[in-house]
């Protein structure tokens, strides 16, 4: 896909293109490469089975057009089994890295399904041509660990309330294996 081209593309955006090398050359592992964060807010009615999902803000996105920044949008997905039940999209945000969106998405989440489900955010960039491009992913609820969980965990242990937290982005083949794996 992008793999070839990234690492020259990169060298010259953080203008280090000496470090990269040396790390290739050394034969080091390569240090994950960041792709930004994001604040998601969560709320569970389990009287009325509904989950809220909010996309708040994003920061230090990955920098995805050439002579630009990024064009951040974020996709919501709930899916269980596998299976997508429902797909919702924020609004795109032009030209920043650091976009603010404080955007609600309900979705219809019965008591009895609410473990089952997973909450899959992918940030892309928008591009007027061609596709766009995933910057990062992550994902709440069954299967999820660390953070993930841990922020699933907290807004079923506050039902009614909203529980803010912040996710650090994941390349997307990590996200899409994990939400495979079978959770032990
Ligand atoms: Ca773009």
């Amino acid at each position: 896909m992008i793999g070839e081209i990234k690492i020259p593309m990169n060298s010259v955006d953080l203008g280090q293109p000496l470090h990269q090398w040396r790390d290739l050359e050394s034969g080091e592992k390569e240090e994950q490469e960041k792709l930004g964060d994001i604040c998601i807010s969560l709320r569970y009615v389990p009287t009325a089975g509904k989950l809220t999902v909010n996309i708040m803000e994003a920061k230090n996105l990955k920098k995805m057009d050439v002579g630009g920044l990024s064009d951040p949008y974020v996709k919501i997905v709930l899916q269980q089994n596998g299976k997508r039940i429902k797909k919702k999209k924020t609004t795109v945000k032009k030209n920043t890295l650091n976009p603010y969106f404080n955007e609600s998405f309900s979705f219809e989440v019965p008591f009895s399904q609410i473990q089952k489900v997973q909450v899959v955010i992918t940030v892309f960039d928008y591009d007027k041509l061609g596709s766009n491009d995933p910057i990062g992913k992550t994902f709440m609820g069954y299967g999820a660990t660390g953070v993930g969980l841990r922020h699933w965990s907290d807004m079923l242990a506050n039902p009614r309330r909203p529980v803010a937290q912040w996710h650090t982005l994941l390349p997307e083949e990590e996200v899409d294996a994990a939400l495979k794996a079978k959770p032990r």
